[in-house]
């Protein structure tokens, strides 16, 4: 569940360094400061599952139930991020997401598994798991992508079933929007739900801000794969797809180098094609951490009077067990589990 207290503006913790050495115990948290730049070179050891937001607590927790009996890492994520498609309290992913400006709930997922398989749904709406359905795109077509009505016949012919995901929260929410909207494309209309003085909900009915559950796992056998599922920006235009599905920009998994996934504004992370940035400076040799800074520093480079408005945040896993975040506003929280370690981040921020 998000907490109100994890808006983007209202989180001042900050993570603490560990001093050890990386050459001490596996399998336990492990940090060391950088002495060129102040940024955390922490490693968990394997199996380990990290997730964007508060919501990735209980989400690495399902996938934990495979992680820890020696399962898949691909099986893992899809089963974590469940958790949180299936939970109508939580407005931004799945079932009781809100709505585009028209009212229609459309979902957004993708997975991408160690062999560099991946598949995607793209405004899919009616089927309560986008995230089983991109699994299936990759695993039982000869494609990567499905949009629209082509992802809704493929996963009605496949077993999915047809539902609802609109819930009386997420419509009273869009209904209240509508009182107020010029109609107009918002891109960052999530932010204006919060009262950022006071932490508050403005929009009635609405918990959270936008976010979007991004997860990357590495199994017991060193074997990396992540998966990323959405219901994008509230009340975006209809049709209007984010980063998450997009391979490359919403997640990336290179087996031999690492894993990375981000939450925020999508456009903005399409336009740097963002997972797959952070994926090559680990490539580079940068830690999770410099290289998630390193791709925040693109977007803000590109336009710094638009990204002072905007949040994105980035999450790398590293082959080596080495993870990191970072975002451009405070706010964004994620969350690690291994066999040691159960908690929750604070992101570094550039603002
Ligand atoms: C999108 N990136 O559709 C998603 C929204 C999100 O945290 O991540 N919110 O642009």
């Amino acid at each position: 569940m998000i907490k109100l207290s994890h808006n983007y503006f209202h989180m001042f913790n900050r993570r603490k360094f560990l001093g050890s050495s990386l050459l001490s115990v596996a399998g336990s948290i492990i940090a060391k400061k950088s002495m060129a730049d102040s940024l955390q070179h922490q490693v968990l050891g394997k199996p380990v599952v990290i997730s964007t937001w508060d919501f990735g607590k209980p989400a690495n927790a399902e996938a934990w139930k495979i992680l820890s009996t020696g399962g898949r890492a691909l099986d893992a994520v899809e089963a974590g991020v469940k958790i949180p498609e299936a939970d109508p309290n939580i407005q931004t992913v799945g079932y009781g997401g809100l709505p585009d400006r028209d009212g229609h709930v459309t979902l957004d997922a993708c997975i991408m598994d160690e062999h560099g398989g991946c598949g995607s749904v793209m405004c899919l709406e009616h089927i309560i798991h986008p995230i089983s359905v991109a699994r299936m795109v990759m695993e039982k077509t000869p494609h990567i992508v499905l949009v629209g009505d082509g992802a809704l016949q493929f996963a009605l012919a496949n077993g999915f079933k047809k539902e609802n995901l609109l819930t009386p929260q997420s419509e009273k929410a869009w209904k209240e929007w509508l009182k107020s909207s010029k109609y107009e494309p918002v891109m960052n209309i999530e932010n204006q739900l919060y009262n950022k003085a006071t932490s508050t909900a403005v929009m009635p009915g609405s918990k959270s801000n936008h976010d979007t559950i991004g997860m990357v796992a590495m199994d017991a056998n060193g074997n990396l794969s992540g998966a990323c599922t959405t219901s994008g920006l509230a009340f975006k235009m209809h049709g209007r797809v984010g980063d998450s599905p997009i391979i490359g920009a919403g997640l990336f998994v290179d087996n031999e180098v690492g894993a990375a996934t981000s939450t925020g504004v999508g456009e903005e992370v399409i336009r740097i094609a963002g997972s797959h940035i952070v994926i090559e400076l680990l490539r580079q040799g940068l830690s999770a951490e410099e290289a998630c800074k390193k791709a925040v520093e693109r977007i803000i480079q590109r336009n710094p009077e638009k990204a002072k408005t905007v949040q994105v945040g980035f999450l790398a896993l590293k082959k080596n067990g080495e993870f990191g975040a970072y975002a451009i506003q405070k706010g964004f929280s994620y969350a690690v589990k291994n066999g040691e370690e159960e908690r929750m981040y604070d992101a570094k921020s550039l603002f």
